[in-house]
């Protein structure tokens, strides 16, 4: 089916259409650029890619201010820029450089930049969703007006601690917004292979918090449901619980598409890369006299030559010293 832009873009002014579509096409191409250099084995952690998910962290963030926090997964480079993280801090990251925004020391599953408002990104399944809670709880008592996002995948939705925090939540009334990137798969394990329905929208109304879902491949759809529950989520109503329903393209991790393992068919992933959020959103404000071909062209030349710049920032960064290998960490 196509994505129907028509309907859920009618309120949407034409210079925020436009703002959504640069937001996904800076990430898909950071993204691109990632691929092309992670076999080079520079880049030392693991990296799992959204590409085929930039309309959530595009949608989602649009409606966030800077002081409003973020708790990200392992795949959470949509996230960081979406939410105005600074590109050569998390490339350096990457290379594992001290001007990272972790300090070299997290690589790409774990980024931080307080200033933006991402308060971690983490490689354990569901690790944010409690801190999120936790940031929501420190808002609410401190009546910042804040409000806390956090974002994860179906395969969280198998772990306990989301059950936990969401009962908690609301009780509380709290400030966050749940945000579950269904996109079908933990790691090779299909949802239907783990769940035994596909209502993860519907599962937590019995907590009492309201519970929907939308394509998450149409930017539009995820700005406007988004602003709704974030704005009752700031004006005190609580917290709420969203499915967008999406596909990643790659391997769980790394830049190769991985049809051979068997877990999921050719067919399925030449479907969704047909419904892909960037390319049919572009075509779309094209058939709208919105943006012009020349204006795509310009917009992409930017991105490339500021991509370009920050890989460059990032190679020639140093390493961290080895004598702040224990700063910033836990430990006894
Ligand atoms: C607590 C925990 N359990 C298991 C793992 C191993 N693991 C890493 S990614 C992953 C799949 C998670 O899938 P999903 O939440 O759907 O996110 P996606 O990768 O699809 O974005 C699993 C099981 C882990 N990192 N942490
Ligand atoms: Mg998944």
């Amino acid at each position: 089916m196509p994505i129907d832009f028509e309907s859920s873009s009618r309120d949407l002014a034409p210079e925020l259409s436009i703002g959504l579509y640069k937001t996904m096409l800076r990430i898909r191409l950071l993204q691109s650029r990632i691929r092309e250099e992670y076999p080079k084995d520079e880049i030392k952690t693991p990296v799992h890619l959204c590409v085929g998910q930039e309309a959530i962290p595009a949608g989602v963030c649009a409606n966030l201010n800077k002081e409003d926090y973020v708790l990200s997964n392992y795949r959470g480079h949509g996230h960081y820029l979406a939410k105005g993280g600074d590109l050569k801090s998390l490339l350096a990251e990457l290379y594992g450089k001290k001007a990272g925004c972790s300090r070299g020391k997290g690589g790409s599953m774990h980024l931080v930049d307080v200033d933006a408002g991402l308060l971690g990104s983490s490689s354990i399944v569901g690790g944010g969703i409690p801190v999120a809670t936790g940031a929501a709880l420190s808002a609410s008592l401190q009546e910042t007006g804040r409000v806390a996002v956090t974002f994860f995948g179906d395969g969280a939705v198998d772990e306990g601690v989301l059950y936990e925090s969401i009962n908690f939540a609301t009780l509380k009334k709290l400030p966050v917004i749940y945000i579950c990137e269904n996109n079908f798969y933990a790691v090779c394990s299909p949802q239907r292979d783990r769940q035994p329905l596909n209502n993860i929208y519907e599962r937590f109304q019995g907590c009492g918090i309201p519970g929907y879902k939308a394509d998450g491949n149409n930017v539009a759809e995820v700005y406007c449901l988004s602003k709704k529950v974030i704005e009752e989520a700031r004006n005190g109503a609580g917290p709420s619980f969203v499915e967008f329903q999406t596909y990643r393209w790659y391997g769980h991790s790394g830049g190769e598409t991985d049809a051979e393992l068997g877990y999921r068919s050719k067919e399925e992933l030449e479907d969704w890369i047909e419904k892909c959020p960037v390319k049919n959103f572009e075509q779309f404000l094209l058939g709208k006299g919105l943006i012009s071909n020349e204006d795509i062209a310009r917009i992409r030349a930017g991105f490339m030559g500021e991509i370009e710049e920050a890989v460059d920032f990032a190679k020639a960064s140093p390493f961290p010293d080895e004598k702040e290998l224990l700063d910033h960490l836990y430990y006894e």
